[in-house]
């Protein structure tokens, strides 16, 4: 029995497509949903071919095995917005004996409309009865801007560096998100050599209020423009193949460049490749050690 363990979050994604209503419903928290946004997802997890299975959550759980290989401590995934619930993975850390859990999020940005919701499912979950290690944000961990830096050094492509968008009204409450994102973006471009280079966001929410920008469509209209012609997508706001790669980069984005002429790559996302984990494997002992048995 160990009495440390790590409770590994991440957003979480429906099992099957007919999951998708009450995953959707999880994500509005209530708030209403029109039936075209819905019918419009439910398309997306579709075409992407989630019928009665989902690859990402495959790719978590191989992501969870390798890490309570590399820690030698019982790793238990937990989801924001499906199943297994982060609440659930704390009763199975506390179910075998932990003192200290290590709460790590597989998005390395914190901002608190993201990482802060993680935070306090965890605290609430585990309501005083261990200790908690949560990791903030791990945007500039040098094993993790080294990873990308090798995935981008060498091209001669424009790179566009992206990630998630956020309602814009963040910047106003002094949240770091976008700072941490544009941080990262410098570090890899410096470590790999990359000097022709820009940042976009991407898979903004149809929510009715103005989300950040530019928009990585609206992006490479403008990089057109400037007579950009290849562009390589380094997605430094996620870790793993999902939907938001898969479609919003693979389907829509590639779409977008096909009709402006550009030539579109992504970089390989990390999943659950060996060298990855060990990054996150580090963060982790980094964070117990802040918590000593
Ligand atoms: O592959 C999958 O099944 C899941 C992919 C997925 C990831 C992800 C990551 C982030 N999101 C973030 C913020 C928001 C905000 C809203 C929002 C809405 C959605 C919807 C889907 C979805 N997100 Fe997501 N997100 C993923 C999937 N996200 C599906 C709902 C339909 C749609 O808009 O397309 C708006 C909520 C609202 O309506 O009020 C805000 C952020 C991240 C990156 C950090 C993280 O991974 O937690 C930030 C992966």
């Amino acid at each position: 029995m160990s009495d440390a363990a790590v409770v590994l979050m991440a957003y979480g994604s429906p099992e099957r497509v007919a999951d998708v209503p009450a995953y959707y419903a999880d994500i509005r928290g209530g708030r209403p949903i029109s039936p075209a946004h819905l019918d419009d997802l439910v398309a997306r997890y579709r075409a992407l071919g989630i019928e009665d299975a989902n690859p990402l959550n495959a790719i978590t759980e191989a992501t969870r095995t390798a890490l309570e290989r590399a820690l030698d401590l019982p790793v238990h995934t937990g989801m924001k917005h499906w199943t297994p619930r982060i609440a659930e993975a704390v009763e199975r850390a506390l179910g075998g004996g932990a003192t200290r859990i290590a709460g790590l999020v597989l998005a390395p940005h914190y901002s608190r409309l993201s990482i802060g919701g993680y935070r306090k499912l965890l605290d609430d979950a585990v309501a005083g009865r261990a200790e908690v290690a949560f990791v903030e944000s791990w945007h500039d961990d040098p094993g993790f801007v080294a990873l990308l830096a090798d995935r981008v050094r060498g091209t001669d492509a424009h790179v566009v560096f992206t990630a998630h968008s956020l309602p814009a009204r963040i910047l106003e409450e002094g949240d770091p998100y976008r700072d941490q994102l544009l941080e990262t973006a410098r570090l890899v471009a410096e470590q790999g050599g990359v000097e022709d280079w820009t940042f976009s966001f991407q898979s903004e929410s149809p929510t009715g209020e103005p989300w950040l920008g530019p928009d990585i469509l609206d992006h490479l209209d403008e990089l057109a423009a400037r007579g950009v012609e290849r562009v390589l997508v380094c997605p430094v706001g996620f870790v793993s193949d999902h939907l938001e790669i898969r479609w919003d980069i693979d389907h829509e984005a590639q779409e977008r460049a096909g009709e402006l002429g550009l030539a579109l790559e992504r970089i390989e996302m990390p999943n659950d490749e060996p060298r990855f984990v060990e990054v996150l494997a580090a963060i982790v002992r980094r964070a117990l050690d802040r918590v000593p048995a």
